[in-house]
């Protein structure tokens, strides 16, 4: 199915490229999943790869989590993500001034050559797209940034006014991709989704099939309640990671968020 079909107004309102190519990407792998890949050895993260990659568009790293991290381990685990057809999607969490969020992209990690995605805070306000975009453009590359408009841990401090400026802020920033919402509150994302409207993406952690309490504050919601309540994609981790069947889990999670897709662009 081509992507314009299946996004519907998402496909012919957002105009960020790396947008489209995200959507392309779930086309191809007719799946809406990114995997948290919240591994610690680069072994173990090519294992990911390895078992889950055909169910995925997305990993999503804590690059600054691996024990075992070297600049040639990471390079080729990054081809690997690639050649498996996946975005790659540093989640930084990025929150300082626009010049020193421009220069975090580089320096040891160099996320600014690898990854496709970065998260930031904008509590430091809008220079903070112009700087992560900055440091994409240092290297020639392109990438979009996923402003936190909501979080899915209990007792967060992005309340319904904060939220509210930070889309009114992303959603005509031309360097947004989109927002991460809160995956286990379909209300909280709904009101989320009339907010953004259709010309950026939701992308959602805080889902999981067994829904519930996580460990230390995580909460998780249900992955089709979270696409038909206006995510674009669903963020899972250990859900899939901790699984005794990752490559099962991953398909199931795979098929939950196609499915809702599809029973999204009928309504
Ligand atoms: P889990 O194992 O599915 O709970 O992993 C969730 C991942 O999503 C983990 O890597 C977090 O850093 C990430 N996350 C989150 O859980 N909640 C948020 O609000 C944001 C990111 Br932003």
């Amino acid at each position: 199915m081509q992507a314009n079909e299946s996004w519907g107004r998402r496909w012919s309102e957002d105009s960020l490229a790396m947008a489209r190519t995200y959507m392309e990407v779930a086309c191809r792998k007719q799946s809406l999943v990114c995997l948290a890949a919240d591994r610690s050895t680069m072994a173990e993260l090519n294992q990911l790869i390895d078992e889950v990659g055909p169910y995925l568009a997305a990993l999503k790293t804590h690059v600054d989590l691996v024990d075992d991290w070297t600049p040639e381990a990471w390079s080729a685990f990054c081809d690997k993500a690639s050649a498996a057809d996946l975005l790659v999607f540093e989640d930084r969490k990025f929150a300082d001034i626009g010049g020193i969020s421009r220069k975090q992209m580089s320096g040891i990690y160099d996320i600014r050559s690898w990854a496709d995605l970065v998260t930031a805070h904008l509590i430091s306000g809008p220079d903070i797209v112009d700087g992560l975009q900055a440091g994409w453009s240092d290297v020639g590359r392109e990438g979009g940034v996923l402003l936190l408009a909501q979080m899915s841990s209990r007792g967060n401090l992005l309340d319904p006014e904060y939220t509210a400026k930070v889309v009114a802020l992303g959603k005509s920033h031309p360097g947004v991709f989109g927002f991460i919402g809160n995956g286990s509150r379909p209300d909280d994302l709904k009101l989320l989704r009339q907010a953004v409207g259709d010309g950026k993406l939701i992308w959602t952690p805080g889902v999981n099939l067994a829904v519930g309490d996580g460990e230390m504050g995580q909460r998780y919601g249900d992955p089709r309640e979270a696409v038909l309540a206006g995510s674009d994609c669903i963020i899972v981790g250990s859900g899939i990671h901790k699984s005794s069947n990752p490559s099962q889990q991953a398909k199931a999670y795979a098929k939950a968020s196609w499915d809702a897709l599809l029973e999204r662009k009928q309504k």
